[in-house]
Parts: C-alpha cells; structure tokens; sequence
C-alpha cells in the first residue's frame, strides 16, 4: 500500500473525522504528494462546519508542534525517560524526601524539568492526521504539598509537548499547602516566564482533590479541561488524541493511557506491549481494578492504535467538554477529599447519555508514590467512619440498583451503618437528567465484571471471629496476600479482623480470601471468577470445617499458630464465635 492514501471511517461511527496516512506519504509539516493533498482536501471538507480550521497550523502525522528536541537525544540525568542514580553521599537526602513525599524529589531535582521522554506510543500512533479545529483546552493540575521539580516538571511538559494554539491555559490549583517554597510567593514568580499561559489560583482552606477539580473546572476558560496529577509527564502529541473523540461527540470522556514513573529513579516504564489494551473496572468492595478489554469490544475497531469504550477510569488524568462536566454536576460536592470520585463521574456519565473512552495513543507518564503522603486534615473528623468507604457509599446510593447495593454491604458490611449525609440532591440529578439505571449499565458497558467477579452470596456471618479458648480474634495484621493468618487482642474496629463467611463457603477479609494448606491458615487472593468456598461453621459446635480436607480451623495453645487439625468438638481451640461489630 506503498504511495497510497487511505480514508478509513473512524469507529462505528463513520464519519471521516480522521484520515489514517501510510507512513510513506508523511513528510513532516510539507505534505507534497498529491495524493497527500487530496486527503487534506477531503478531510477539511469535512470540518469546515466549524470555524477558524484554515487560520491554524495544520497537524501533520500525530506529531503536533511539539519542541523538536524531543526527537533529538539528549544528554543528561533521566533524559529519554531513563533512570537517574543519586551518588552514595546523597542517600540521605533521598531517603528524607521519600519519607516526606513518598517519592525520591532529591533525585528529580536533579533531572531537567524539560527533560526529553521515551516514546512509548504505539507505531500506528505516529501516522494519525487529527483534526485542524480541535477545542481550545485549559490542563487543571490540582495539588497539595508536592514537591517543587516534580510540580513544576508536570507542567513544563505540558507547555513542552502539547500546540500552543490549543493550549488555552495551564491551570494550577493550590489545594491549601503548607509547603514554604509553595506557599510564599515563588510559585507565582516562577510562572511569570509562562506569559500568562500558566495561572495559579488556591483555597483558602483545605478541600480535598474532588471539590478542588470541581473548583477548577468552573474557573477554567477552555472548551475543554484536562485534569492531570502533579506528578506526571505527557508523551508526545499527547493531546490531539484526546480531543478528538470530544471533538467528534461532546459528551465522550477521553482517558490516557497512563505509563508508570519510578518513583525513585524517574524511569518511564512504558505500562504494557503493544498487543494489549487494558480498561478500568471494579469489584464489589468498589476496589478499582484493569482488566484485558473483551475481544467484542476491540473488535469494533479497526486498528489497534483506536480508542475502546470503557467502564470506568482511575480517577486522575482525563478529559471532558467543560459545560458538558458543569451540566452533570461535576463530582458531587458531598465526596470528601480522596476516592470513589472516578467511579461517581463514570457511572454518571454512562448512565445519563455519555460514553468513556480510553485513548491508546495518548501517553501520559505517572508517579505512583510508595505511600500517601498527606492526611485528610479537618475534613476526615467531620465523619465518622472511614471516609473513603463514606464516599463509596455515597456512590451506590446514588447510582446503583437494590441488588446491586447489596453486593457491595455484603463486601462492606459496616458501611451500611456509615453516616453518608444527604444524597438528595445527587438522586434528583439522576432523575433531572433522565439517567438510566445500573441493571442497564452492566449489561451494556460493565458486562466483562461478572466474568470477574460474579453475584455475590449474601454473608451468613461477618464481624470479629473470636477464638473459643482465648479472648482473641482472628486477624490479618495488615499483611497482604498470600499470608498468614495470626490472632491478636480484639480490637472492635473491624479492619483487619472484620471477617466474612458467605452462604457459598467462602471465608474471607474485605475483598481477600482466607484459605488453609500444609503451612497453616492463610490469606489468599480470591480465585477470579468465584464466590464460593470449602468452609462450613457449625452453628452448634462453632467449628469451622474445611471440606475439603475434612478438618477444622484449630489454634495451637502454646504458638497461637493457626492451621487445619482432625476436628474436634469438643476443643475449645476449634471453637470460633463470630461477634457483630459496629461503627465506631
Ligand atoms: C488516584 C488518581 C487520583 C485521584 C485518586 C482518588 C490516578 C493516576 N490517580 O490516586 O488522581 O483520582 O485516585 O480517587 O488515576 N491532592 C489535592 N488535595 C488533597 C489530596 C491530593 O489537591 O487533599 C492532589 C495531589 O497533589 C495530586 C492529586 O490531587 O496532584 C491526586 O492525588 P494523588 O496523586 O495522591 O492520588 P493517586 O494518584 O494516589
Ligand atoms: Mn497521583
């Protein structure tokens, strides 16, 4: 197909919004070939009922009018995305800033803010043509205490690698920190080199990151917005690709694929190959999860490089039509501070008439941190209850049906007793808006989270699981599987020791299994796709039987090591109460 150019319908959709180009005719920014020039012709008849089109720089072969010393390499700590090793001596700098920001600043401060990034977009990516008129786009970058390099790396490459004429703003938003170099002034300074196309703005109080994007959304003046953490890095011609889909239906939500930043050395890890498309989903604890995207849905495309519908997103880097987001409520303004605001914005949209599209050749580089380095502040004792599971909570109720909302109690029991404040207003919206129910969004979008994680069994039993023998409880110790189990002084507070047994067998803490081999007791991952298991409590006896290998959950008097022994009714050590728990 050498010397040939292809029109090629986008999606389902069919209109020729985007023209796919063979390698061979692009010449970057001088399209010769008349062949080229027909498809320009063509594709801006296309556009033309929106204007301006013809004033702007033309984009050519998906690479925008990014700084070209991307494509040059460059020397120098971390660039092309490679890792950056700190010298023995600055171990403890290192060190002091991972403690503080869950990620090595010492070793990024020494990285260029402009530093050039591996290209980790698929081939195809580079041979897309997008549309000339795409909507003027404002980058919302909220934060709280982040660390200098990194903030500013963020929006360095913003400005770096995305067409300016797109780029309305770069919007900064300062969720209250108390950081001397972020508060002081020398933030408004530093961007004063950005003429204008960077703003800062910042709460008077602390808000949490849900209700400062809201704040940001309304404060921003482009067509479109684009949140993004304060730690990333954009991939070339990153943006393009995300607007086209809002470009072509303004109630379509794009997401970026996100590459993995080490958060110690800075080295891009591009996040999978490139025959694999991942999409968001969650089970029923609202764990959110990625799974491989079903063949029924990529096979409504017809190149690899397209975009694929998706159920929901990890929360943090997306864009949306700016009205578009204010008409739905934006997130709703009773999520506190962290969590669950993906799933409210993804149920919404797909339940009141929008779609969510994840972007394969949109790359945008994340730093996962080793651990969360802030606290809620104030707003965490405003509740009772863990604040996360408040706004889960807040989410169900609002969005999914009854039997649905069992499904995650019988996950959650406590959070049935949460105080979750008023949904009214959410459940007025939803009417408002005409939105479809929950059965309608699983069964059409969502349908690939029953492969994974099936109806749930209602619990028979769930709270502490206190031995017979001694005054204690059967506990995970904040391990991760596989581990396992011990018993410790019973607490009250569920947690770690808030155990589950369901009307299938199946044992287990939060969304982990509790199984049994040679070893002992153990926490295990949850065999995918299955709700059962080989337990069974005698209500008389309070003996739990494993079925399989016929024998009972025992606690060894002098280790307190938990494993399977012949059952023995009689043993107190095989005895086991479970003991409600409420919120406290
Ligand atoms: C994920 C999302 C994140 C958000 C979060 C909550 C990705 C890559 N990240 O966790 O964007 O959706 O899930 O559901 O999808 N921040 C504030 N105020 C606060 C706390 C945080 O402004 O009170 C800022 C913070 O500086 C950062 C952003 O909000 O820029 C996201 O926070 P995060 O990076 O701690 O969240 P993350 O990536 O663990
Ligand atoms: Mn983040």
């Amino acid at each position: 197909m050498c010397g040939a150019v292809q029109y090629y319908p986008y999606g389902t959709l069919g209109n020729l919004l985007y023209v796919f180009i063979d390698r061979a005719n692009v010449l970057y920014n001088n399209r010769t070939t008349a062949t080229s020039h027909k498809a320009q012709e063509r594709f801006l008849k296309q556009s033309s009922s929106r204007e301006g089109h013809n004033q702007r720089p033309k984009l050519v072969d998906g690479l925008g009018n990014f700084e070209p010393r991307d494509l040059q390499p460059r020397e120098g700590p971390g660039e092309n995305g490679k890792p950056h090793f700190l010298r023995q001596e600055q171990q403890n700098d290192a060190d002091q800033s991972e403690s503080q920001y869950g990620m090595n600043i010492a070793c990024s401060d020494e990285i260029s803010l402009d530093r050039s990034i591996l290209d980790t977009r698929l081939e195809e990516c580079k041979h897309w043509d997008y549309p000339t008129d795409l909507p003027s786009t404002s980058v919302i970058i909220v934060f709280h205490n982040e660390g200098w390099s990194v903030l500013l790396r963020t929006v360095h490459s913003v400005i770096n690698r995305t067409p300016s004429y797109i780029l309305k703003e770069v919007l900064l938003v300062d969720d209250f920190s108390d950081k001397e170099n972020l508060k002081s002034g020398q933030l408004e300074k530093y961007i004063e080199r950005f003429n204008g196309k960077v703003r800062l703005i910042r709460n008077t109080q602390r808000e949490g990151l849900i209700r400062t994007r809201s704040k940001g959304a309304k404060e921003a003046k482009g067509e479109v917005i684009v949140f993004l953490d304060a730690h990333c890095e954009v991939n070339i011609n990153w943006l393009p690709p995300l607007l086209a889909p809002i470009y072509r239906n303004h109630k379509t939500m794009t997401v970026p694929v996100i590459d993995g930043i080490d958060h110690k050395s800075w080295e891009v890890r591009p996040v999978y190959g490139d025959d694999r498309h991942f999409r968001g989903i969650f089970e029923w604890g609202m764990l959110y999860k990625e799974n491989e995207v079903p063949m029924k849905e990529l096979q409504t495309r017809k190149y690899n490089s397209e975009p694929y519908k998706s159920p929901t997103h990890a929360g943090g880097l997306f864009a949306i039509n700016r009205e578009y987001f204010l008409e739905i409520g934006a997130y709703d303004p009773g999520l506190l501070v962290w969590g669950g605001e993906n799933f409210e914005l993804s149920f919404k949209i797909w339940q009141c008439g929008g779609s969510i599209e994840w972007v394969p050749c949109s790359k945008v580089g994340h730093v996962y941190r080793s651990f969360m380095p802030y606290n809620f502040g104030k707003l965490a004792n405003k509740k009772k209850g863990p604040l996360i599971t408040i706004n889960y909570k807040r989410v169900i109720e609002t969005w999914f049906d009854e039997k649905y909302k069992e499904y995650f109690y019988t996950r959650e029991p406590l959070a049935r007793f949460l105080d979750m404040g008023d949904i009214s207003e959410q459940i007025a919206l939803k009417e408002r808006l005409n939105c479809k129910n929950f059965q309608w969004y699983m069964e059409n979008v969502a349908y690939d989270v029953f492969d994974k994680y099936p109806e749930l069994p209602p619990n028979i039993h769930y709270g502490e699981l206190r031995s017979g023998a001694v005054n204690k409880c059967l506990d995970t110790l904040g391990h991760g599987p596989p581990a396992l189990m011990a018993i410790s002084h019973c607490h009250g507070f569920g947690n770690n020791q808030l155990i589950r047994l369901n009307a299938k067998g199946q044992l287990g803490v939060g969304e982990r299994c509790i199984e049994a081999d040679a070893q002992g007791i153990k926490l295990a991952f949850c065999r995918l796709g299955t709700v059962d298991g080989p337990w069974l409590y005698d209500e008389n006896t309070h003996v739990l039987l494993h079925r399989v290998h016929k024998k009972c959950m025992a606690l060894h008097p002098q280790t307190s090591h938990l494993s399977l022994m012949p059952c023995d009714v009689n043993n107190t050590y095989q005895q086991w109460y479970f003991k409600q728990i409420s919120v406290k």
